[in-house]
């Protein structure tokens, strides 16, 4: 029985060591120690031992259990110490290495003087107006005081979707402004920026798509005196408190009496130079009292109310902030002429 059992030792502690993975480290667990293992087997036949021998074997068969219990337990922390350095070593990250460069977009100078126009206005009270870009001639036209035959109609000038003419692509923003009088009774105040189309051939200062933003104030007893305020607070927030401003009269269908509105020029401060092109002063945007054929037209009674309006091209105010001197820079989306702007 001693023999059996030192070859029971041998042969497990030997199979322990060569064990490749704890589940074949729990089957040789089963197979010696277990209820039904060749340890218990053996035990189990102690009867048959003389009592001087009893106390022996047992002892021996308990040194046996407590080694390979031991050879057991470290042979597994020695297997999940190998399988963790194994992990390690294959997930490990270099945090050395040098990140990939990121690249920071930036907005384009269009948008941010878009921006700016609107928080300046937003401060004075103006909701925000959109509306389509396809638009019926109806509103781009005929409801501004713009009817059929006016040069301003003209299939040259016009983008025109169909024989009849009666959609396009707006020309201006207000026919967003018709839509806003229609829905809403006064007291109206929006601005409403946006893309604007003309069927121009494109040069340093012409582009078939650009970009106005036009303004709208209707309430009971709106004079001209509100039109310059609104417009003089606009060019002192846009240009410095010591800007000043020249109303020239002018014609628009939809407004009347119109004017175009210029700024003095901060060159030379109007002794004239090559930024005003000797003239002194740089136009800067068209405007008027509202047309009440306009205002009748959107259903809101001109003997009631009045208005004013106004209009102002985004992309020619960008090139003079910026310097820029081609229209075409604004784009073509050129990512080393977009990344020089804030
Ligand atoms: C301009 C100049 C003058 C204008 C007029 C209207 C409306 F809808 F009220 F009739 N919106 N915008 C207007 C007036 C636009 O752009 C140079």
């Amino acid at each position: 029985m001693r023999k059996t059992l030192e070859e029971i030792r041998a042969r497990s502690l030997r199979a322990i060591g060569e064990a490749a993975e704890p589940s074949v480290l729990e089957s040789l667990r089963v197979k010696y120690l277990g209820k039904k293992g060749e340890l218990t087997a053996v035990l189990k036949q102690m009867g048959s031992l003389s009592p001087e021998e009893r106390p022996l074997i047992g002892q021996l068969a308990n040194d046996i259990r407590a080694a390979v219990e031991k050879a057991l337990g470290d042979k597994l922390a020695a297997l999940q110490d190998e399988l963790l350095r194994a992990r390690l070593e294959s997930e490990a990250i270099d945090v050395t290495v040098p990140g990939r460069p990121f690249i920071l977009g930036a907005r384009h100078p269009l948008k941010i003087v878009w921006d700016e126009a609107v928080d300046i206005f937003v401060g004075m009270g103006f909701q925000v107006a959109e509306g389509p870009e396809i638009e019926y001639s109806d509103y781009n036209f005929t409801k501004l005081n713009t009817p059929e035959g006016h040069p301003a109609r003209d299939r040259q000038d016009t983008f025109y979707f169909d024989e009849l003419d009666s959609v396009c692509l707006r020309t201006q923003t207000s026919p967003v402004q018709v839509r806003v009088m229609e829905a809403k009774k006064p007291p109206i105040r929006v601005i409403s920026p946006g893309r604007v189309y003309r069927k121009d051939e494109v040069d340093a200062t012409h582009s078939p798509m650009f970009h106005q933003m036009e303004g709208l104030v209707v309430d009971r007893g709106i004079t001209m005196g509100d039109l310059k305020g609104t417009l003089n607070t606009l060019v002192k927030r846009l240009y410095g408190p010591e800007a000043l401003t020249r109303f020239r009269p002018h014609h628009f269908p939809f407004t009347e009496p119109s004017c175009e509105v210029d700024v003095q020029c901060f060159e030379c401060r109007g002794q004239g130079c090559r930024v005003c092109k000797g003239e002194g002063w740089i136009e800067l945007l068209g405007a008027g009292m509202v047309h009440p054929r306009v205002l009748a037209g959107c259903g809101i009674d001109p003997e009631v109310y009045s208005g004013f309006a106004f209009g102002v091209g985004l992309d020619r105010m960008t090139m003079r902030r910026y310097k820029i001197s081609d229209l075409r820079l604004l784009f073509e989306n050129d990512a080393r002429f977009l990344a020089q702007f804030g």
